[in-house]
């Protein structure tokens, strides 16, 4: 898709937006349904603080409901080739998409691991790490506290949906 302008979101009609941006949040179309009637935006900054302000104010269960919504990095849907196009670029950009069978079955069990821990499954914005880092970062996040997991969590959605916004506004991405 071309990036647009603000002005171009702001005459967006229901419809269109959640199109757009329904997968700004993984598999979250809601997040996006309740962020048009926010409308009109000022700028990409203003766009994605509704974003992560909707994240920000639901229950403990609606932001681990968003945190499931993520399917698993190099996992069977990968494989399967039903992730979202979004989610395919970003784990094909961290070299997801090639990975051997020992690392794919260590991230496996990685993975298990750490929905057992804490009934919601690992999330890492892909495009801001590598095939190396990503099992690292899992075996250490294993460990933490519960809470601030959930914490760690939801900031790695925000990322993920801070770099999906940057893409459509083509804005830069810092
Ligand atoms: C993902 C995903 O789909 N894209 C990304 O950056 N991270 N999934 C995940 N479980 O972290």
């Amino acid at each position: 898709m071309q990036a647009m302008d603000i002005e171009k979101v702001n005459s967006m009609d229901f419809g269109e937006f959640v199109d757009v941006f329904g997968n700004v949040i993984e598999r979250c179309p809601l997040i996006a349904a309740a962020v048009w009637s926010q409308s009109p935006f000022s700028n990409l900054e203003d766009l994605e603080k509704h974003f992560f302000a909707f994240i920000d104010a639901l229950p403990q269960s609606g932001q681990e409901g968003i945190l499931r919504c993520h399917p698993d990095l190099a996992g069977r849907e990968l494989q399967q080739g039903t992730l979202t196009a979004e989610s395919q670029r970003e784990q094909r950009g961290a070299g997801l998409t090639s990975l051997n069978a020992d690392e794919r079955l260590r991230l496996a069990e990685l993975n298990a691991q750490y929905r057992a821990r804490f009934g919601f499954p690992f999330v890492l914005a892909a495009r801001l790490s590598d095939r190396a880092a990503v099992p690292r970062e899992l075996a250490r996040r294993l460990h933490c506290p519960p809470a601030q997991e959930l914490r760690t969590a939801l900031g790695e959605v925000k990322k993920i949906g801070h770099l999906r916004l940057a893409d459509l506004l083509g804005a830069e991405q810092t």
